[in-house]
């Protein structure tokens, strides 16, 4: 459902704006922060804090707020980079979100997005991001070498998505940066920070460790870098309060 939802969002993209228009974009030529230096820079937090209105499993979560005032805060509040969801369908964002989070921050920006095309690689590039996710669970070992592929090319870092060993195991490629476990079943939403422990020894020393979702307490992230996780992908957490912010600031602290 989300694939042929997101293939008609796309076609409908490529119809308004060309690849040639994307790369006149100004962040186009830009170049991208390293995701690995702010992941593993002592004076950051590890914690790569997320910009969510609205998700699937928890309907709204906060649409009060602002991108650039939230993402700003948890930057100031010791993020290492920003997550910036730019799916309208399922998430409330906006392609501009994450055009307002580059142009108000130095540290990396990751596009959240159902990335399904290369077109939306070059125009993640274009509208600021430093950082695509690949998601193992929608995409072919072919796709994730194409897409993981033009990314690096065009100095995007690439972060891939799994949830379970056969995906981790089947997608696994040199192009990828870093591995993201996420402790939510995309299936029937079911949340256990257990997956990130289960595939901690699976994942080979050379790439990024991430935990992603279902992070709600400080203690969590000390267990997770016991296991060798590098980052910390939280949202909701953050997302739920009046000032995600200052709720980051006062986790951190
Ligand atoms: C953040 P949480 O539970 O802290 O709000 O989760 C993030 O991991 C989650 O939004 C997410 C996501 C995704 C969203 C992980 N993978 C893929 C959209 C698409």
């Amino acid at each position: 459902k989300i694939v042929a939802n997101k293939k008609k969002e796309v076609a409908s993209a490529k119809k308004r704006t060309s690849y040639v228009e994307l790369e006149e974009s100004e962040y186009f030529h830009r170049e991208t922060y390293s995701f690995k230096e702010f992941l593993l820079d002592p004076k950051r937090s590890g914690i790569i804090a997320e910009f969510k209105r609205k998700s699937p499993s928890k309907g709204i979560i906060n649409d009060k707020v602002r991108v650039s005032a939230v993402t700003n805060g948890y930057a100031n509040a010791g993020a290492s980079a920003l997550s910036v969801l730019t799916d309208r369908n399922f998430f409330m964002g906006r392609k501009a979100d994450l055009v307002k989070a580059r142009s108000v921050n130095t540290i990396p920006v990751l596009r959240k997005d159902f990335m399904i095309d290369e077109y939306q690689v070059i125009e993640a590039k274009s509208l600021g991001a430093d950082i695509i996710l690949l998601i193992a669970a929608i995409l072919t070992p072919a796709e994730i070498d194409t897409m993981a592929t033009l990314a690096k090319s065009i100095g995007l870092n690439v972060l891939l998505e799994v949830h379970n060993l056969e995906e981790l195991e089947r997608s696994i490629h040199p192009k990828l940066d870093a591995i993201g476990v996420n402790n939510r079943n995309l299936t029937d939403f079911t949340v256990s920070v257990e997956t990130s422990y289960q595939l901690a020894k699976h994942i080979p020393a050379e790439f990024l460790k991430i935990s992603e979702s279902a992070i709600s307490d400080p203690a969590t992230i000390r267990h997770l870098k016991l296991e060798g996780f590098n980052g910390f992908l939280i949202g909701e957490t953050f997302m739920k309060h009046a000032d995600p912010a200052q709720a980051m600031k006062e986790f951190v602290a």
